[in-house]
């Protein structure tokens, strides 16, 4: 038999902010050996998947992850030592069993997902198939769309804009490496824009500018000046995706935007906010424009703008069926944002698109603002078939990776590859 999980070996790395996170090496009988890592995030939704962190103050400040790693080595090794690596749904069973908790809070969201993907990994290789191949099947050959977060705001830089992610998505492309050349031209552009108003062209932690602007609005204008004069059309060959993370500024049903010099509004000033800035500026997508809890003011936007833009959820449902069956039936979106450590195991991340494909959902495959050089979103997003894809700026290593690893794919499928935004 091919394929039969020999070792697992588990080790502390660090992520893109220089904090601690998993590493997982699967061998195989044969001699393969694959390897993953585990991305992190800083504006993390109430419900997610628990990290694991060992709280030991005399490293990392507390972040350190050597519980994680010894619950792979001794508690997850023993128990899927032996078995075939393409038994994907069984693996991440046997894990979720041996946890039984609802949060993975036992053994740790990060340790399972280690696992979880270097396993997929090792079974791609053992198949002889490219990652995106062996998860998404022959057919899978559409190309994601690159929503490039350009300016970086919130709990991503210590600017004055209180939006996350303000991305410029590239929907009139006729390929993906056309797509991704329209928008790092754009932030170059954009860069030379910043350094000529004597701003800082000083990056958050997804590659894009954290300048101090006056405003939100502030940023989505030098966005469209930077889209024109890199020769593109707003709204035609480039449009505007905003992520504001609304959860980090939202407290007890009050959103504090006094910062960027917009006061304090309730629900309804938010969504009036977001019916006037889709009005006036080319906005295709618009993720977490309220709160995490605010399931009634997210239905509500939906209601107003859902026929005009994507509206998605992220905190509100992190990747989690539960979340996104409940925001199906009382639609409260129309598109979800799926990240693989916000559940903690490929089955299920697998499983949230499935969801959102059978509902005519969109959904969105994410990086962490934490992340590695691992490729793996990159092919996993080609095999999820999204079609749309968040993963950083033309700036950082850990997120250009991902770039590049889509241009190879786009290229090794040749005329087969597909890219469209809808
Ligand atoms: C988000 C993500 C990724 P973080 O809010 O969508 O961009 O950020 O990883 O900090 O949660
Ligand atoms: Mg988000």
């Amino acid at each position: 038999m091919n394929d039969i999980i020999v070792d697992i070996e588990a080790m502390e790395i660090l992520d893109s902010r220089g904090y601690p996170t998993v590493q997982v090496s699967v061998t195989l009988n044969d001699g393969i050996r694959a390897t993953a890592s585990v991305p992190s995030g800083a504006s993390t939704g109430e419900n997610e998947a628990l990290e694991l962190r060992d709280g030991d103050m005399h490293r990392y400040n507390g972040k350190g992850v050597l519980n994680a790693i010894a619950n792979i080595e001794d508690a997850i090794a023993p128990e899927i030592v032996g078995i075939q690596a393409h038994r994907q749904t069984e693996i991440d069973h046997i894990m979720l069993e041996l946890d039984a908790t609802d949060n993975k809070r036992n053994l740790g969201a990060n340790a399972i997902l280690g696992v979880s993907m270097a396993v997929a990994k090792a079974a791609a290789m053992a198949h002889n198939l490219p990652l995106y191949q062996y998860l998404g099947g022959a057919g899978a050959r559409r190309i994601p769309v690159p929503c490039m977060n350009i300016i970086n705001g919130g709990e991503h830089a210590d600017n004055s804009v209180d939006f996350q992610e303000f991305m410029a998505v590239p929907i009139g492309a006729a390929t993906f490496r056309e797509g991704l050349r329209y928008v790092a031209e754009t932030f170059h552009v954009l860069k030379a824009l910043l350094n000529k108003q004597g701003l800082s062209t000083g990056i958050g932690d997804e590659g894009g500018f954290a300048p101090n602007l006056p405003s939100n609005e502030a940023a989505i204008e030098i966005i469209l000046e930077a889209i024109e004069k890199a020769g593109y059309k707003p709204g035609t060959d480039i449009a505007i995706a905003l992520d504001s993370a609304s959860s980090s500024f939202c407290t007890k049903g009050v959103y504090d935007l006094r910062w960027s010099g917009l006061g304090q509004k309730s629900t309804a000033e938010m969504i009036a906010m977001a019916e006037e800035w889709v009005k006036k500026y080319p906005i295709i997508s618009w993720e977490d424009p309220l709160d995490e809890n605010d399931w009634d003011g997210f239905g509500e936007l939906t209601k107003r703008l859902g026929d005009k833009i994507e509206v998605v959820g992220d905190d509100i449902f992190v990747t989690n069926t539960r979340y996104i069956t409940r925001g199906i039936e009382q639609k409260s979106a129309n598109s979800a944002l799926i990240k693989l450590n916000q559940i903690g195991t490929v089955s299920e991340t697998i499983e949230a698109c499935r969801m959102c494909r059978d509902a005519g959902w969109r959904y969105f495959i994410s990086h962490r603002s934490g992340e590695t050089t691992d490729t793996f979103l990159a092919d996993f997003a080609v095999a999820m078939d999204g079609g749309h894809l968040k993963t950083g700026s033309a700036s950082r290593g850990e997120r250009i990776g991902k770039y590049n690893r889509l241009l190879e794919i786009e290229k090794e499928l040749g005329d087969g590859a597909l890219y469209y935004w809808k």
